[in-house]
């Protein structure tokens, strides 16, 4: 079957725009027991920090502004835990299927975790953008750092 781009393009809208419902609804539900707040941060003024598990967890991008198709450097800092060898961020855009993007954190010292990756450009125009650390030794919940991007 031979599917025009104009159709393709119809399809991702409405894909795009149920599983961001679905994803609205789930937030609604989350905010009501206090957790599950998701954080919006500005990189363009500096780095955000979270407390996940208990432990504090800092994560900064730069150069800055934050811009797609770019080479950016993202940089952790998990306080009070031992060194991590298998930690990552996960790149993903809220309520949509971006692709697999994951950056590979390497240990730079103090807690400090780097690794260079790359946002590519949404075709529905959108800047939303989130990064969560997986951290599989440390066992920590999956919370997303929420961010906008710059085209
Ligand atoms: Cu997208």
């Amino acid at each position: 079957m031979k599917v025009s781009l104009g159709q393709r393009f119809m399809l991702h809208s409405i894909l795009t725009a149920s599983i961001f419902l679905l994803s609205a609804a789930s937030d609604l539900s989350a905010s009501g027991d206090g957790k599950g707040k998701e954080v919006e941060c500005q990189f363009s003024s500096g780095a955000c920090s979270m407390i996940i598990d208990g432990k504090e967890v800092t994560l900064d991008i730069t150069p800055k502004p934050v811009k797609v198709m770019k080479e950016l450097e993202f940089t952790v800092t998990v306080k009070g835990a031992a060194k991590q060898e298998r930690m990552k961020l996960r790149l993903q855009m809220p309520g949509m299927m971006m692709g697999n993007n994951e950056v590979k954190l390497t240990p730079a010292g103090d807690g400090r975790y780097s690794g260079k990756g790359v946002i590519p450009k949404c075709p529905s125009g959108r800047t939303l953008w989130s990064a969560t650390l997986v951290a599989p030794e440390l066992k920590l919940r999956e919370e997303p750092f929420i961010f906008n991007v710059q085209y």
